[in-house]
């Protein structure tokens, strides 16, 4: 049997989209640098820290005479932290570039993410093996990893690294940590009287490494379609069956951008955003009481059925549970090896629950056991808890159990609850890019190239007006410094690119509010379907409500 399955053949075929002027020949594409820029906030403390990167202006890709880009060139790339769809492209549309520029161009690709540059372990990338991947899903072409590149001795690997393979340039394609660590070494090489270059490229289906400059992270248009339609189609089913109760649990590591634009999508009983509940100081027991309402008057209405969607960072903004888990890491990081001595979860939470404060400690007994567990796991590499093992979706239904159980005890619930508990992650982070995706990310990384053919060194590739057709996009380059700030970091100050939450005054969530309450009495479901990728272009090319809302459609 065949391994390519008929879609991926017609996706090797298609050609991504380019904004005009990255149509033109490399000589005919010049950068117009803008004026020097600040940094969000602690333009001071910053000034101090990228001596040599601070400050550079924006740059954009206009039409004109410009010979830089035909030299040849040898470039890394490496793909770093979670997947998302599109990355693949993003290394398409770099490699077209270079080679557009000039044939003997390299490009060399580094294993298992950051790690790969570390332990020099490449391949370069030729036609063949790049058309494998062409348009597809996935960081198979190169892997990734989660290995940070942040301290000095990592730098100079990394610069023996590019001096052994006569490397010019690294393009690091990451979320915020990653693109903060990208500024870093840029500037680590610039003090160095290093010619190397470093660009970063704007990844991650969270959605959260956005500002002003930055329309989108890539994947975040796959990814949240990918969901929608997998709510749709729960949904449909809930309203067919009539009898289940689904809460459904949607990734993002920390912002609720992907549970706001499936909610937008698909329009379910109830969807959590955490950071309303953040900043509403909602307690765990204020959540269940929500939503056992909407049960009930659901219930009232004769529908014994509904969707709930959360988003999985849910259980770090909710105040009593965000200083129990600080608590916890705190604990846990200062007595690993007396932890790890403990054999049984009876004897890790009861002497848990000793080091715990009052709070934490009452907190922390009334949750089921199995969240204790989940919330005693491994850490990760940074200390923290890792969220997308705790089942928040399974806590969420039976608190909301417990409460109608009561009610109907005393009488005032004589409705039904039958649940079921989804998670949805992993289903879409490898997904076919959208042909949104898929022309974004080629943009990104033929931007890219161009950043690295003029000399830039700091910038991230950003490509703009994301709410137009693909050939009126803008493509260009943002200096990394412009979007950091200082930020705490394990009891430290440190330089970091501010992450972008769900900001509650923004079109999306407002939209989303003004909605809400209709959406959870009545059943007023949407159902986005698969994604289209051939077809008419309002269904096949469309970005993401949120991103149509934010550009103020
Ligand atoms: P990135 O921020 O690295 O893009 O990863 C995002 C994400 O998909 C989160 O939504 C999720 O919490 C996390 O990765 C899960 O990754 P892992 O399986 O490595 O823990």
């Amino acid at each position: 049997m065949d391994t390519i399955s008929p879609l991926q053949k017609e996706r090797y075929r298609y050609q991504p989209k380019l904004p005009e002027t990255l149509k033109r020949p490399v000589e005919k594409v010049k950068p117009v640098r803008g004026n020097p820029t600040e940094s969000v906030s602690d333009q001071a403390e910053l000034k101090q820290l990228f001596t040599n990167t601070y400050g550079k202006p924006i740059v954009s890709f206009k039409e004109g005479d410009n010979t830089a880009g035909t030299k040849p060139l040898n470039v890394g790339v490496i793909l770093s932290g979670g997947q998302a769809p599109g990355g693949h492209n993003v290394i398409a549309g770099l490699y077209d570039g270079l080679k557009a520029g000039n044939s003997d161009s390299k490009l060399f690709g580094f294993l298992g993410g950051p790690s790969g540059i570390l332990e020099d372990n490449s391949i370069e990338i030729t036609a063949d093996y790049l058309d494998q991947y062409r348009n597809t899903g996935g960081f198979d072409i190169i892997g990734s990893g989660r290995t940070k590149l942040e301290e000095e001795d990592q730098f100079e690997l990394a610069l023996e690294t590019a001096k052994k393979h006569g490397i010019d340039a690294y393009v690091i394609i990451g979320g915020d940590d990653s693109n903060t660590n990208a500024a870093l070494m840029a500037e680590y090489f610039v003090a160095k009287g290093s010619e190397v270059k470093v660009i970063g490229c704007p990844k991650t289906i969270d959605g959260d490494l956005k500002n002003q400059y930055i329309e989108v992270s890539f994947g975040f248009d796959t990814a949240t379609k990918t969901y929608a339609e997998l709510i749709g189609n729960i949904e449909r089913d809930a309203n067919s069956a009539k009898k289940y109760w689904h809460f459904i649990k949607l990734m993002g590591r920390s912002a609720s951008h992907i549970a706001l634009e499936c909610a937008l999508q698909t329009q379910p009983n109830v969807a959590i955003i955490s950071e309303e509940v953040s900043q509403k100081h909602q307690t765990l027991e204020q959540i269940v009481a929500h939503i056992t309402n909407v049960v009930i008057k659901r219930s009232n209405n004769g529908e014994n059925f509904g969707v709930v969607l959360v988003p999985e960072g849910l259980i770090e903004f909710i105040p009593e549970m965000k200083v129990l888990i600080s608590e916890l890491n705190d604990i846990l990081a200062e007595n690993v090896d007396y932890f790890s001595s403990l054999h049984t979860f009876e004897d890790q939470s009861e002497w848990v629950n000793k080091k715990l404060g009052r709070d934490s400690s009452y907190v922390f007994s009334s949750l089921p056991n199995d969240i204790q567990r989940q919330l005693l796991m491994d850490r990760d590499p940074h200390g923290n808890v890792q969220v997308s093992r705790i089942e928040t979706e399974k806590l969420l239904i039976e608190m909301v159990d417990n409460r109608l159980n009561e009610l109907k005890s005393n009488g005032q619930f004589n409705g039904k609850f039958s649940s079921q508990a989804h998670f949805f992650g992993y289903e879409g982070r490898c997904a076919f890019p959208s042909n949104f995706d898929a022309d974004y990310t080629y943009s990104l990384g033929y931007s890219a190239f161009h950043l690295i053919a003029n000399g830039l060194t700091g910038y991230i590739a950003a490509v703009r007006s994301l709410d137009k057709p693909a050939d009126q996009w803008e493509a260009g380059g943002i200096p990394l410094t412009m979007m950091m700030n200082m930020e705490q970091r394990h009891g430290k100050k440190k330089p970091v690119i501010k992450k972008a939450l769900v900001e509650l005054d923004g079109g999306p969530f407002r939209t989303f509010a003004a909605k809400r309450d209709q959406w959870a009495e009545k059943t007023l479901f949407s159902f986005p379907g698969a994604i289209q990728y051939f077809g008419p272009a309002e269904v096949c090319d469309q970005p993401t409500i949120t991103l149509k809302l934010e550009q103020g459609q």
